[in-house]
């Protein structure tokens, strides 16, 4: 890592947001951070002698004894610690000038500020966690929702490293058998003892792992959802009842979104952004509105799902014309229409107003956002898409939601398949490179957990936590 990381440099960080609280916790780590703390701290040699565990009241002071903030000191001795190291934690009071004198009162007694995500580095190279578990720390942090937060946790509880360390082992053994084919090649034209069926059931766990990645990213970054269609069509009126509030302005004039309104909501657990747009009403020569429509159109090219929304009461005819003409229009004009194929999976159709009008066309949702009607199907469609059409996992489940993690388990998977195919040679088999392709996969598969580590790839890893963490 870069020389911001070095492990025995006193380091110190607010481990709480910063503004006005009612307390806040200043985070340090490091060798001696204790004996340091006491050199401010009104009563230095009960920290000095605290054992582990231990909360202790008191003053910080000064550089000229004066009293900065009444505090609680909580002491962690190694190894007991998040990091692995000693530490502390400082709790003051929460306001902005207090935290900033401490911060400054430390800094002149040796401590300098944490680079992001210094701490989980450290609890990491000391062995207190592997790098799965290192990045669902981040993740529990990032998580909207209840179910991103339960997944991040089950893989925080090592639910990923026990099925790699599995597969590892079994790798492993393999991996043996081969460097004693090789050491004593005595009988040739025997083919060297490995067990294919090992390799196979852990080939298949790590592409299971692969599998939940979709579904990892989706709980973790949530989905865009746009609605779109003509003026008028309840556009806001649904998004108003997905949010369960009147967020968004609805009156019977057509034209009355003229910018687009965001909002986040969950649904079972995704995380849904969800967005209002300006309705489609190509004839119109208001500035404002065709500035609206051209947002929209940037809009439903980032979108991971778009709601067409028809007027119901226009009849059949409205239906068509906006699968024909509006959509169309706008998803050229988003580029999105290269690939039809890819559009028709995004685009979920709603026949809104259905309290008043005939009934659906065939493959269009009956949706009234007046009554509720039909609110649920949508729901489901919406959560069906997301989930390709899958089971929502199990809250323990081990899902996967670093591209990172997905990569290497790729890079593994590619290198267990040449083995098999090596296999199946028989005593033909190039031992000598089955061999190598075992220690392919273990190689990605160590630095997976990072058993095997690249500086670079903790780097990134690291950097995208939040300081004090
Ligand atoms: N009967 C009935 N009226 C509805 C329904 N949904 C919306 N409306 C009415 O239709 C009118 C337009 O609704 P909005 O939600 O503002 O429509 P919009 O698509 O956002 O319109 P623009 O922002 O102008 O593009 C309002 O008068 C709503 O009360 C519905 O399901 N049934
Ligand atoms: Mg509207």
């Amino acid at each position: 890592m870069d020389s911001e990381y070095h492990l025995d440099d006193l380091i110190q960080a607010l481990a709480t947001p910063r503004g006005r609280s009612a307390i806040a916790v200043m985070r340090v780590s490091g060798p001696g951070c204790i004996e340091a703390i006491a050199r401010v701290f009104s009563r230095p040699d009960v920290l000095k002698k605290s054992e582990g565990y231990r909360v202790h009241h008191g003053w910080i002071l000064d550089e000229n004894g004066g009293r900065v903030d009444e505090v609680l000191v909580t002491v962690f001795r190694v190894p007991s610690s998040y990091t692995g190291q000693e530490s502390a934690e400082i709790s003051c009071h929460g306001g902005p000038a207090v935290v900033d004198r401490l911060m400054e009162l430390l800094r002149t007694i040796g401590f300098r500020d944490a680079a992001p995500g210094e701490f989980t580095f450290r609890a990491f190279s000391l062995g207190k966690m592997d790098l799965t578990r290192a990045e669902a720390v981040r993740e529990i942090i990032d998580a909207r929702t209840d179910r991103a937060r339960a997944l991040a946790v089950s893989r925080l509880a090592g639910s990923v490293k026990s099925v790699i360390d599995e597969v590892k082992d079994a790798v492993k053994h393999q991996a043996a058998v081969a460097s004693l084919a090789l050491d004593y090649p005595e009988d040739e034209a025997e083919p060297v003892p490995f067990d294919s069926e090992l390799i196979r059931v852990s080939r298949d766990s790590l592409m299971n792992l692969i599998q939940t990645w979709r579904t990892g990213r989706l709980y973790r970054d949530g989905l865009k959802v746009t609605f779109a269609g003509p003026a008028n069509a309840g556009k806001s009126s649904l998004f108003n009842l997905f949010l369960r509030e009147e967020r968004s302005i609805v009156t019977e004039r057509p034209g009355t979104t003229r910018d687009w309104v965001e909002a986040w909501v969950s649904l079972d657990g995704i995380p849904l952004q969800l967005i209002d747009t300006a309705g489609l009403r190509r004839e119109t020569d208001d500035p404002i509105e065709v500035e609206g429509i051209r947002r929209t159109r940037e809009l439903l090219a980032g979108s991971d799902l778009v709601v067409a929304v028809a007027d119901g009461t226009e009849g059949p005819a409205a239906a068509v014309a906006l699968e024909r003409e509006e959509m169309t229009v706008l998803s050229e004009g988003a580029g999105i229409a290269e690939d039809p194929s890819q559009t028709g999976d995004r685009l979920i159709r709603v026949w809104n107003k259905s309290d008043i009008s005939p009934e659906a066309p065939e493959g269009w949702i009956p949706v009234s956002a007046l009554t509720g009607t039909g609110f649920s199907e949508l729901e489901e469609e919406i959560r069906s898409r997301a989930l390709g059409g899958g089971a929502a996992p199990e809250a323990d489940a081990p899902v996967i939601d670093s591209a990172r993690q997905k990569d290497l388990l790729e890079r593994a998977v590619s290198a267990l398949d040449r083995f098999s195919d090596g296999v199946g040679l028989g005593e033909n088999a190039p031992v000598d490179l089955l061999a190598e392709d075992l220690h392919e996969a273990l190689d990605a598969l160590g630095e997976l957990t990072g058993t095997v580590t690249r500086t670079d790839v903790l780097n990134t890893l690291f950097s995208e936590f939040c300081v004090g963490k």
